[in-house]
């Protein structure tokens, strides 16, 4: 694997989308070949998956179920567009990943880090983020960007304490290896948040020249 690879991380309404469009544009300026791509999703098929997994449901989603429909959902992605790009030597910008699932399934849902663990090394054969941005803010200033974008989607009418638990866990993910996270104040204006992803810009281009 020649390229890089990028994930941005963090609650709901936290600017991921936003960001990763900016950052994409300073490293498609300095001549970098970039992958736009989110999960769940990013294929076809996984974001058919995708919509399964967000779309509210008389029928309870068993945490199980859920947590496979995410790599499942992975497993396409990586296959279809994430090697794929990191073999051709491309950047990929991936808005969530697998940390999303430890902190939504283990932090949120309650599910054992083990059993993710588990279904990671089984899917991703080793395959890990260069570096992840987690963009962190309060619950209930990312509440509010959710709310006032209209209908609320399966996680999002999850109550504050689930959302509590979510950032926690991104929190001490980061906490616990350093060297693969950033952590970037999220409830700054976007203003602020770009600039510290300008300074945070020569390490990505560093490390995308490999
Ligand atoms: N999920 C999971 O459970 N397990 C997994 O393994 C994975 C995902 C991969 C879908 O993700 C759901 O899947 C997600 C977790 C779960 N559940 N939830 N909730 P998603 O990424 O599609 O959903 P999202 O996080 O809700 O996306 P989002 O709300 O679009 O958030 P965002 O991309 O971080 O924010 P944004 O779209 O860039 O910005 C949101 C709004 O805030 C927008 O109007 C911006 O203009 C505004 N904004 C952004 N930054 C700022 C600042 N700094 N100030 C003021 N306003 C701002």
């Amino acid at each position: 694997m020649t390229g890089l690879f990028i994930t941005l991380e963090g609650p709901e309404g936290a600017g991921k989308t936003t960001n990763r469009e900016f950052l994409a544009e300073h490293l498609r300026q300095a001549g970098h070949d970039v992958v736009l791509t989110r999960e769940p999703g990013g294929t076809p098929l996984a974001e058919r998956i995708r919509e399964l997994l967000l779309a509210p449901s008389d029928e309870t989603m068993a945490v199980d179920a859920e947590l496979l429909l995410m790599f499942a959902a992975r497993a396409q992605h990586l296959a279809r567009v994430i090697r794929p790009a990191l073999e051709r030597g491309a950047v990929v910008l991936c808005d969530r990943f697998t940390d999303a699932t430890y902190a939504y399934q283990g932090g949120g849902r309650g599910i054992g880090i083990d059993r993710i663990a588990t279904l990671e090394q089984f899917v991703q054969q080793g395959l890990q983020p260069d570096l992840t941005l987690v963009f962190d803010l309060p619950v209930d200033i990312g509440l509010a960007r959710a709310a006032a974008r209209g209908r609320l989607d399966r996680f999002e009418q999850e109550g504050r304490p689930f959302f509590e638990a979510v950032r926690q866990a991104y929190l001490a993910r980061a906490q616990a290896s350093p060297a693969r996270y950033r952590v970037i104040d999220a409830a700054q204006s976007l203003a602020q948040v770009q600039h510290s992803l300008l300074v945070l810009l020569p390490e990505l281009l560093e490390r995308a020249r490999g």
